[in-house]
């Protein structure tokens, strides 16, 4: 074994890491603050359905955020579907392939076709020069995504979207905390919905939440998500079951409490990455500008296997044997699963972009969970793969490690 191959559990060392480092490990605000909220709601004997906390919460988030509506939610997922429904949409949408698999899955779960458009490589996100092209009789909307929470291009989008009188929503379960021209990520478009799922760095267990400056919208919004229930004994309207409990929107209300901080903590290790990697040729760490407010939650690197000498997955498997679960996220895209696979099989050719990309990126453990010093041995373990890269492959291929 070559001497610096020693250290990486891989080659039979120990595990770099003794316990496993997630990607989207939650932050768990201040515990006693918590509890004492969550005893509170069992004191009072109210658990869900529009309780206290839960419009404590809508009133915090509208002010935080500058919109007229925030309506909570069990999860974004369900939060896109009814705002999908109530805004009308159906034949097709345009969306990204590139995201996660619940943007277009929302769609496709009420017979809307998901039509992907590729992306701007230097954005990640919905490249709006591609959009209109995909426009035919049946499109009824668009659905940009702020991946990574970076806005994506909000105003040409707007444009596409007036000029074809097509509704226009945004994805923005990463961009809780992210800002646009002065402007908190929550007030674009025709509405946009937040995930406050354990993995963001925000988060209510499970959670979600649609903001709108449209009164009407936001009003079918909230009956849609109480079974259409416009009073007891009284259903104006179909709906489903959307609603936020308590208990999540208690731990809502703690987090709100340290924002500041958890974003501070992301952005310092985001900077500790920036600061490890520097330098290294291959690789790019994906930039948050200084133009904007950002929430700094998704460390993404893309790996040029060419400059850098090594493919992105070689460099996960090591990551992995090492105790670092750094993700592949959102490979092969969604356009690559069921059924959209099935039902476009040739969706591909028209998405080159977005098939480079998802062979490149991958997203790197951060948050509260880990420290200065594990984000120094990530750094350090990246360095020794990519300056050893050949060696590594022919290693492993030896051990039948690698393809
Ligand atoms: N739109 C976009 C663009 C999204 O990214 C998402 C969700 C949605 C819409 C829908 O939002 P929600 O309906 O979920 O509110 C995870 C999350 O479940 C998902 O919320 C998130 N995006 C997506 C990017 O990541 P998976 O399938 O990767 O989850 P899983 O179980 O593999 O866990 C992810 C990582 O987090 C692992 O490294 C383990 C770690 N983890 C997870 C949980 C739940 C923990 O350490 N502790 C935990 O409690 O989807």
């Amino acid at each position: 074994m070559k001497d610096h191959f020693r250290d990486l559990a891989i080659f039979g060392g120990n595990p770099a890491f003794a316990d496993q480092l997630f990607v989207g490990r939650p932050n768990i605000g201040d515990r006693q603050a918590f509890l004492a909220r969550v005893n509170d709601i069992l004191d009072r004997r109210w658990l869900t359905n529009n309780g206290a906390y839960v419009q404590e919460l809508e009133r915090k988030l509208e002010e935080y955020l500058g919109v007229k509506h925030c309506i909570a939610m069990c999860n974004a997922t369900i939060a896109l579907e009814i705002t999908i429904r109530a805004l009308g949409m159906s034949g097709e949408v345009i969306v990204p392939s590139f995201t996660f698999i619940a943007t277009p899955h929302s769609l496709q779960w009420q017979q809307i076709t998901p039509v992907f458009c590729d992306i701007d490589p230097a954005t990640h996100s919905l490249d709006p020069t591609r959009v209109e092209s995909l426009i035919t009789p049946r499109t009824t909307g668009i659905i940009g995504v702020h991946l990574w929470g970076k806005p994506c291009a909000i105003e040409q989008l707007e444009a596409i979207a007036q000029r074809r009188n097509l509704r226009l929503l945004f994805d923005a379960a990463h961009a809780f905390g992210c800002s646009h021209d002065n402007r908190m990520i929550g007030g674009f478009g025709d509405a946009e919905v937040f995930s406050f799922h354990a993995t963001k760095f925000f988060n209510t267990f499970e959670g979600g939440a649609v903001t709108t400056n449209d009164d009407e919208l936001a009003a079918r919004i909230r009956l849609m998500k109480n079974f259409g229930f416009a009073g007891y004994d009284n259903v104006i309207y179909i709906g489903t079951n959307g609603k936020m409990s308590e208990v999540s929107a208690a731990m809502g209300l703690t987090s709100l409490e340290h924002l500041d901080d958890l974003i501070a903590l992301n952005r310092r290790n985001h900077e500790a990455y920036g600061r490890g990697l520097a330098g290294l040729l291959g690789v790019r760490l994906v930039p948050y500008d200084g133009n904007n407010r950002y929430n700094y939650q998704y460390v993404v690197l893309e790996i040029d296997s060419e400059s850098a000498g090594v493919d992105r997955d070689l460099l996960l498997q090591i990551l992995h044997a090492e105790n670092v679960m750094a993700r592949r996220y959102f490979y092969p895209g969604c356009h690559q699963m069921e059924p959209y696979r099935s039902h476009f099989p040739h969706a591909g050719l028209l998405l080159p972009e977005t098939e480079g990309l998802v062979q490149r990126v991958m997203s790197l453990p951060t948050g509260s969970a880990v420290t200065e010093e594990d984000i120094s041995r990530i750094s350090s373990i990246i360095r020794l793969v990519l300056m050893n890269g050949s060696e590594m492959t022919e290693a492993l291929l030896r051990r039948g490690d690698a393809a």
